[in-house]
């Protein structure tokens, strides 16, 4: 076969038509044979699911054999390897960027319309892979794309749940939850049933001097559960490195059931520790931002970080080298503390099973682990129970105690004056039960810590981690600003704009080197330029439109503005904040007189998001959105002047859909809270504006492109703890017009005042934790300030092209090289036969 990557690295090298028919041809006869043969379907019957399986098998055939490659080449050259580890993995769907890694995207939607489909359809047909949250998962999701388009040998390991996040169904204003069973055809996975691991669970600790008069720990008993590997290839744009994510799946240990019990007539139970075992792997923990310290999330946490130490382990003990070589070879990352037990176990592994003294030992591990923060919200921070980790690890909990002694005596040499330091440092809270602070386990077993975006990485120094950063000095800290894959959020989401991207900047080079953006800017007063940029932008809109129509029934106006706010429901994020602005809004729609309402550019105020299941007042915001929708998309004396849209089960695929047709997004939330934020990267590098606070990467987006460009309002994060202690418990005044919209919410002008009070007293009585009613006004003004620049359209498309021309530093692959360069010292590894470009 062709293998394809090597030329057609570029569109332009594509164009001889013999060859393009060729490799048409084989394209096509490739599918075929997939639909036919591995399908076992009959193209008479081929439809739209089948048209994407086929497509996807002949692209996985060609990632196959450079994903093969890669790995020899990377076991040949024996370089320091990148181990990412995260518990999300939030990839969305496959083949579209396959298709673009290979370069073969044309060809082959060609090769689908020949079948009778068209390729947008075709792509749709993919579930898309929804193993996260959102922005920590996503996050993992664009650096396996840099990490392998950069050339670094790296891998990513995570679990293997069977259910992703659940699906979101909205019915009758309410959120529904739907389990996401995504394995039914999943073409991108290969199980590795010869890749097993062994992981134990409870049992004892059985110490003992040897021979020499050694004291040996052996963690005894207990029970066994296998990790199997699925491994998925990660390819690299217009390169031929193609890395691997390994997932792990739980089985049980012996993967039979109890034959005797069946044989008894106990049909049931003989397979309990079967299903007990696969539990494990089974679901995705639906919380963003929280954690909730249940003991099967502990198990997940362990098996994960063993089996995938355990791999780690063994890669490096086939080089031979000496122990010491270890962090020369590794650097493994931990995604915010759920990996965490990493740091323990390579310590157990290190001095139980491989004989090292503990001061070689702690060495090696604290040079390996990097770990990056991702929050510092208190109820995100994890902690667990002391008792619950004697039953279920018990040799890990006797580690940490030693890793917490050896600590506290350095802190208690150090600081010996300072005696309530050890009680805040410990990794043990003494609570009741006593807790283990995974953040700080994580920090001391890392050498170095990094936050998300400069305000996160400042605050984690004054806040959460203020006296590690007596202890250990400034050095241990950094920062790593987030960034985007531009690969998947303009190119692939907004084919349209890449296009014209590229005709001006003279190719496709700009996905590779996303500063190369900055040479847009000498075409802000082009005419045609301008033109085409915002003819591009109406076609999103457009394209948005007929979704929300399809999906919700109404219909909008693509020439109104879109104002998007689409992330996880929570409280930090404050969508109670947009939604009572967009009920303000109606009322004075409703109070206007003619001439006002026609000098009013007409709004469609979108929302999307999931709410954890449990999290009660993320659901009451959702079902206010869905009630003021109700009213108002139903009020004819309103039209077209406002919309208010929520958007089911708004997942990565859509994003590429929403993020687009965007004409201002909303990044809200209460300064100091949201440690980046990744889609407002993303809306601005689409042609959007923000209106935002001076929180996360906001404030580095302004920094970039100008503030004019952006619309900040509300308080600053300096001054939110003041302003929350100036709160009154109980009946608290707010100002007139959030009065107004509090008012109208109890008159029942959206149903049931009931159903919203919570909201409303969240802010009257309990405080005001999140600050709406002191940045209310503020938000309101902007938004009018934001009416008030969109009738100027000329100006407003100015900004526009001028904020995509200053985004080049937001890509994730700035993001990796950083990491690469400060936290990991690796280097990229050129692979062995390459497209002449990489
Ligand atoms: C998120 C933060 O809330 C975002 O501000 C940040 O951009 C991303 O991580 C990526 O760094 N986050 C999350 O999605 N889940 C958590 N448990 C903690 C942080």
């Amino acid at each position: 076969p062709v293998h394809s990557r090597r030329k057609t690295s570029s569109r332009q090298a594509f164009t001889a038509t013999p060859f393009r028919l060729l490799v048409l041809t084989i394209l096509q006869n490739e599918v075929v044979r997939h639909i036919e043969t591995t399908l076992a379907r009959s193209l008479f019957n081929c439809d739209e699911s089948a048209a994407y399986a086929g497509t996807a098998l002949a692209f996985r055939d060609r990632l196959v054999i450079d994903w093969n490659k890669t790995q020899q080449n990377q076991t040949f050259a024996d370089p320091k390897r990148v181990y990412y580890l995260s518990l999300e993995f939030l990839m969305g769907r496959a083949l579209d960027n396959a298709m673009l890694n290979v370069g073969l995207k044309d060809v082959a939607k060609e090769g689908v319309q020949d079948l009778g489909f068209r390729m947008e359809d075709v792509i749709s047909q993919e579930r898309d892979a929804a193993l996260g949250n959102g922005g920590l998962g996503r996050l993992a999701a664009c650096f396996l794309d840099s990490l392998a388009s950069l050339n670094y040998p790296a891998w990513g390991y995570g679990l293997r749940y069977r259910y992703g996040i659940f699906k979101q169904e909205i019915v009758d204003g309410y959120q529904v939850e739907i389990p996401d069973y995504w394995l039914d055809f999943n073409p991108w996975e290969f199980p590795r049933h010869d890749i097993t691991v062994d992981i134990q669970f409870y049992g004892n600790v059985r110490k003992y001097q040897d021979e020499n008069g050694k004291q040996v720990s052996v963690w005894e008993e207990g029970e066994i559960v296998q990790a199997v590997a699925y491994d998925c290839p990660i390819p690299g744009y217009q390169t031929a490195t193609t890395n691997n994510l390994r997932l792990w799946s739980s089985k049980a240990a012996s993967g039979e059931f109890d034959f005797q019990k069946f044989n008894s007539g106990e049909y049931e139970s003989s397979v309990g520790d079967q299903q007990r075992a696969e539990t494990i792997s089974a679901v995705l923990y639906p919380n963003d931002n929280l954690e909730r310290g249940k003991e099967l999330r502990l198990k997940q946490q362990y098996f994960w970080c063993a089996a995938s130490l355990y791999d780690i382990v063994r890669r490096f003990k086939k080089s031979k080298k000496a122990w010491r070589e270890f962090p020369n070879q590794v650097a493994i990352q931990l995604n915010d503390t759920h990996p965490t037990l990493a740091i323990p176990e390579l310590q157990r592994i290190l001095i139980d099973q491989e004989g090292l003294e503990w001061d070689e030992a702690w060495s090696i591990v604290q040079k390996t682990f990097g770990y990056t923060n991702h929050t510092v919200l208190p109820e995100a921070l994890e902690k667990w129970s002391v008792p619950l980790f004697q039953h279920l690890l018990p040799r890990h909990l006797q580690i940490i105690y030693d890793i917490n002694m050896h600590f506290l005596q350095y802190v208690e040499r150090n600081f010996p004056k300072d005696r309530d330091m050890l009680g805040r440092v410990s990794i043990i809270e003494e609570s009741q039960p006593k807790m283990v602070r995974m953040a700080y386990l994580a920090l001391i077993g890392s050498h170095k810590v990094n936050g998300v975006a400069e305000l996160h990485s400042d605050l984690i120094k004054t806040t959460i981690f203020k006296d590690f950063v007596k202890i250990y000095g400034p050095d241990k800290f950094a920062n790593v600003t987030n960034g985007i894959t531009p690969r998947r959020w303009l190119h692939q989401a907004n084919p349209r704009l890449s296009e014209l991207v590229a005709s001006k900047l003279g190719g496709y080079d700009y996905l590779k080197d996303l500063t190369l953006l900055h040479k847009l800017e000498k075409y802000v007063d082009d005419k045609d330029f301008r033109k085409e940029f915002q003819e591009i932008k109406y076609a999103n809109k457009l394209r948005l439109a007929k979704y929300i129509k399809e999906s919700t029934g109404v219909s909008v106006n693509p020439s109104a503005l879109f104002d998007i706010q689409v992330k996880r429901i929570h409280e930090y994020k404050r969508q109670q904040l947009n939604i009572f602005g967009v009920i303000q809004r109606y009322l004075a729609i409703k109070a206007m007189s003619p001439e006002e309402r026609k000098k009013l550019a007409p709004r469609v105020s979108i929302f999307g998001g999931k709410a954890a299941p449990g999290y009660w007042m993320a659901k009451t915001i959702i079902s206010l959105v869905c009630a003021v929708g109700e009213v108002v998309n139903n009020d004819k004396d309103v039209g077209d002047l406002l919309k208010v849209i929520f958007l089911e089960d708004y997942n990565v695929s859509k994003a590429e859909i929403i993020v687009p047709a965007s004409d201002i997004s909303e990044h809200i939330s209460t300064a100091g809270t949201e440690a980046s934020g990744t889609s407002n990267m993303k809306f601005v590098l689409n042609g959007g504006l923000i209106i935002g606070t001076c929180d996360g990467a906001n404030i580095e987006i302004t920094r970039e492109i100008g503030d004019e460009n952006i619309f900040l309002f509300g308080n600053l994060s300096e001054d939110v703890e003041d302003l929350r202690h100036a709160h009154v418990y109980g009946n608290y005044e707010v100002n007139g017009d959030l009065q107004g919209v509090f008012n109208a919410i109890q008159q029942g002008k959206f149903g049931d005042a009931n159903r919203f009070s919570a909201l409303v007293s969240s802010v009257v009585e309990h405080g005001d934790y999140y600050l709406v009613s002191d940045d209310f006004d503020s938000y309101i003004k902007t938004h009018a300030v934001i009416d008030e620049a969109y009738r100027d359209q000329e100006t407003w498309l100015t900004k526009c092209i001028t904020s995509v021309a200053r985004m080049g530093f937001f890509s994730s692959d700035r993001c990796i090289d950083e990491y690469a360069e400060t936290i990991w010292n690796v280097e990229p590894l050129k692979p062995k036969e390459t497209n002449g470009s990489a």
